[in-house]
């Protein structure tokens, strides 16, 4: 019905069309692929079909990418490149509106945090590795810093430009050039960046963009003309990857899951504090893989921040991702949207407390209530897989030492938060705890400047930075 389509004007700022195609070689063209029909998951509808590429795309955006690196970009300056890129990063920031709206419909992320996160921050790390591009010579790399080639980068659906600006930037910084498949269920807004790429003038082949399912993910990272493979999404496919460069001579970096520890010690300011558990669980509806998922309270206070942040949860605004007011948007899709449903019941029938918030949820689309489960234990699967979606577990623990034990307490290793008046407990903790990212009274927070990445089963390599250029560079 009407009611559920998205205002007029929202297709018209996001400049929608009926279809996409893949971008190979400077030139839009069909895949040979089964056409991709992307969903609106706020409203259940189709936003647009979407060309997907099969395995002679591949081929082709490999070769077009070999070729624009031996005869082009590799042998440009890095002041050059480095124009190319500042002229990206304005683009983005010129055309703002139109990626924000286009990644809230394709996404279902709220149209507040699409528009001062996600589009600014793929502006910005665009603007930072920019900077690198001409200095790379001079930042103590080691000798003679060069790139590695063509670069493979699949990315997941949470956040589609942004991490797409985390693998192109400093990929094309450092000399690279890049074939970049996006997510099958978010694949627009990558597809709205080549046609960036175009109107700055990059070069034809620098930037690839081949959409597609896993297979085309799969036939991309094992291609013999890839020299460096980047990976963003689930530990089972990063693994299986892992196994499929062994010994093919590639460079490789993972990113992959979490199910991190957001810690309140006992002198931590409540209400400041239930800001960032909100932040670190409910921001893009808990599909964020550095997710505060498991808050670890001091027993002493947990009953008190229990109660303000069920008070505080309950005022979120769950519903159309376009509503500048809306706090929690849509989930991602149909199949995410069971996998935390079946979590979630499982963490009732291994008998922790379920709360969720009392919101009014849209009878269409794929929405679920931001939901706290008290008295969880370490072994429950609550406690242990990752849920990826708006769902908060809370264990509590006596002693600062309990607490690091708890947080450690899992194969994965991304992220996690600590909550304290204590600085000197900050920086104990911070060496304590197994996490590539340590936030401390604050949480989610993204900077290009600062890197990004995992520890054991959360992946290896850093995003960010001068460490994330050195993914990118031979010496
Ligand atoms: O991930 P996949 P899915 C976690 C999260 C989520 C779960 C499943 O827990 O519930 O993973 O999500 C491509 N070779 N994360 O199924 O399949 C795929 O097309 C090469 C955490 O979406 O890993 C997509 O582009 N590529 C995570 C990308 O991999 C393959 C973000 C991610 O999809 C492939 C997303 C293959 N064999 C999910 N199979 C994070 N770290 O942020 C699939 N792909």
């Amino acid at each position: 019905p009407w009611e559920y389509a998205p205002a007029p004007e929202s297709r018209e700022l996001a400049d929608l069309k009926p279809s996409y195609r893949m971008f190979v070689d400077g030139e839009f063209v069909d895949g040979g692929g089964q056409t991709i029909k992307t969903v609106n998951p706020a409203t259940e509808e189709t936003l647009a079909e979407v060309a997907s590429a099969d395995t002679g795309d591949v081929d082709r955006a490999v070769a077009a990418a070999r070729r624009a690196y031996e005869q082009v970009w590799s042998k440009l300056p890095g002041k050059e490149r480095a124009k190319y890129l500042f002229r990206i990063a304005r683009l983005i920031q010129e055309r703002a509106r139109e990626l924000a709206v286009l990644e809230s419909l394709d996404n279902g992320k709220p149209i507040k945090e699409s528009r001062d996160v996600d589009v600014p921050t793929a502006a910005a790390h665009f603007f930072h590795h920019a900077g690198w591009a001409d200095k790379l010579d001079h930042a103590g790399f080691g000798p003679n810093p060069k790139p590695l080639g063509v670069a493979g980068q699949v990315i997941p659906w949470n956040f589609p430009l942004l991490m797409l600006a985390w693998k192109i930037a400093p990929a094309l910084a450092c000399g690279n050039t890049v074939v970049l498949k996006p997510a099958e269920t978010t694949p627009l807004s990558a597809l709205v960046f080549a046609d960036i790429c175009r109107q700055a003038g990059l070069p034809a082949g620098v930037v690839n963009i081949v959409p597609g399912a896993g297979d085309v993910g799969a036939a991309l990272v094992a291609h013999s003309d890839v020299d460096k493979v980047a990976f963003t999404g689930s530990t089972e496919v990063g693994k299986q990857i892992q196994r499929t460069v062994a010994g093919a001579g590639k460079k490789l970096t993972l990113e992959l899951g979490g199910k991190a520890a957001n810690i309140v010690f006992d002198d931590a300011p409540l209400d400041q504090t239930v800001e960032g558990i909100v932040t670190g669980i409910f921001f893009n509806q808990g599909h964020v893989c550095c997710a505060g998922s498991r808050l670890l309270v001091q027993e002493s206070v947990a009953e008190e921040l229990l109660e303000k942040l069920r008070a505080r949860v309950s005022t979120l605004r769950v519903g159309d991702p376009l509503d500048k007011n809306t706090d929690v948007g849509a989930i991602n899709s149909a199949e995410q949207l069971s996998k935390i449903t079946e979590l979630t019941a499982s963490g009732e029938t291994e008998g922790a407390q379920r709360w969720s918030s009392p919101c009014d949820l849209p009878e269409r689309g794929f929405f679920f209530a931001p939901t706290v489960f008290s008295g969880v234990q370490q072994s429950m699967r609550i406690a242990r897989e990752e849920i990826f979606g708006p769902v908060l577990s809370v264990l509590t623990f006596r002693t600062p030492d309990e607490a690091i034990a708890k947080a450690n307490n899992t194969p994965y290793g991304l992220s996690a938060g600590i909550w304290t008046e204590k600085g000197s407990r900050i920086l104990w903790a911070a060496q304590k705890l197994r996490a590539g990212v340590v936030w401390a009274n604050t949480f989610n927070r993204f900077d290009p400047t600062a890197p990004f990445g995992g520890y054991r089963e959360s992946g290896f390599g850093r995003e960010g930075g001068r460490a994330g250029l050195e993914a990118y560079l031979d010496v």
